[in-house]
Order: C-alpha cells, then sequence, then structure tokens
C-alpha cells in the first residue's frame, strides 16, 4: 500500500522522519526512520523514483549489524513492483544473490555503491511519499519498513533539494497547498543528518 505520510502527520500519527518526533522522543529510536530486526537495524530506507516513462525504481538504506554473524538481504518485496535485483557494486554489471551484511559493521546501499534495481512497476509511486516494503533476511526474516520515495535525481535520503527540482518540473506544489503540507516539507528536510545540519537531539 501507498502510505500518504502527510496524512500521518497531519492526523499526529506516526510521524515519519519528523525533526518534531525526535525532539519530543529524545534519543529514543521509536520514531526515527529505522527498522529493528533482531541484530539488524535498517536506517533511513529510500527508494529512487522511475523517471518518467521509466519503470524501474532503486532502494538504498543503511543497514547496520550488531551481531556476530553475517547475515544478507535477499528480498525487497512489495505490491507495487514485480522484481527485485541485488547488485553489491554498481561498478560491476552483475547481479549478487543478495547484499551481505557483515558483523559488527554496517552496509550502506547507496547511489554509486551497492544497490537493488526495482523493475516490472505495476503501479505508479508518488515522490514525496512513503512505500510500504518487505525486507527479507537470509537469517533475521522479514521487516517491514516505509521507505521515503525520493526524486529519480535523489543522491541520498531525503533529498530536499532533487525533491524541489522535481516538484518544480511537475507543478506540484505551486497551487498554495494547505500548510500543513508546507510544515511537514520543513520537519522533513529538517531531519536529513547525512550532511552534517543534523539539528540537535539526535
Ligand atoms: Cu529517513
Amino acid at each position: 500500500m501507498m502510505i500518504k505520510r502527510r496524512d500521518l502527520l497531519l492526523s499526529g500519527g506516526a510521524m515519519l522522519c519528523g525533526a518534531a518526533a525526535t525532539s519530543l522522543m529524545g534519543s529514543s529510536s521509536a520514531d526515527a526512520h529505522e527498522y529493528e530486526l533482531g541484530k539488524l537495524v535498517v536506517e533511513h530506507p529510500w527508494v529512487r523514483a522511475p523517471a518518467d516513462g521509466d519503470n524501474k525504481a532503486y532502494f538504498y538504506a543503511f543497514i547496520h549489524n550488531n551481531g556476530d554473524a553475517p547475515d544478507r538481504l535477499i528480498g525487497v518485496k512489495a505490491e507495487k513492483f514485480g522484481q527485485a535485483e541485488f547488485h553489491a557494486d554498481a561498478r560491476l554489471d552483475e547481479k549478487s544473490n543478495g547484499i551481505v551484511i557483515p558483523p559488527k559493521e554496517s552496509t550502506t546501499l547507496a547511489p554509486g555503491g551497492a544497490y537493488v534495481l526495482l523493475s516490472d512497476f505495476k503501479k505508479h509511486i508518488e515522490v514525496g511519499w512513503g512505500l510500504e516494503m518487505t525486507l527479507v533476511f537470509e537469517k533475521a526474516g522479514e521487516v517491514v519498513i516505509d521507505a521515503a520515495i525520493e526524486a529519480p535525481d535523489a543522491m541520498h535520503a531525503h533529498d530536499a533539494e532533487a525533491q524541489a527540482r522535481w516538484e518544480k518540473a511537475h507543478n506540484k506544489d505551486t497551487a498554495g497547498p494547505a500548510s500543513g503540507e508546507h510544515e511537514h516539507h520543513h520537519d522533513h528536510e529538517d531531519h536529513d543528518h547525512h550532511d552534517g545540519a543534523s539539528p540537535a537531539g539526535k
């Protein structure tokens, strides 16, 4: 299912990546954009949406393994797309049988590195929303996550600049949206802590 982030936020429910949530909850990970599964932590999962006319998307995330044994991401599932293909190294044009998560290490899936290619999209996915997906790990099992859907040229999770370019190109947010939508955008951008601009409390 497609999750309406904006509706969630306006309803005061489970906020996704909300700076407000982060400050209210202190260092608790309950409302952070991360998911725990046994010894694994999946942080900031995101999907790079298909470019216009394309049928492929990319899945990225930080995956930490706090355990003593390696695990492996072997499945990414959602009703929106048909196939997931694993690539351990973007420089090599070859599939791998999953993405290994070594013990006591973090594996980064990101543009230019490891990635999961999602293809055969059956339904449109909307930039700025969330996509519920199931990740399957060889040992830890399955976890349902909500990945942020980012613009086709986004370089990292919560790439506000790419989102703004995309919205401009697609005439989004130009007709005076409800104030709540703006607030959400601010909250979301403030949360980005990959560029060193981390708000206090995280
Ligand atoms: Cu996130």
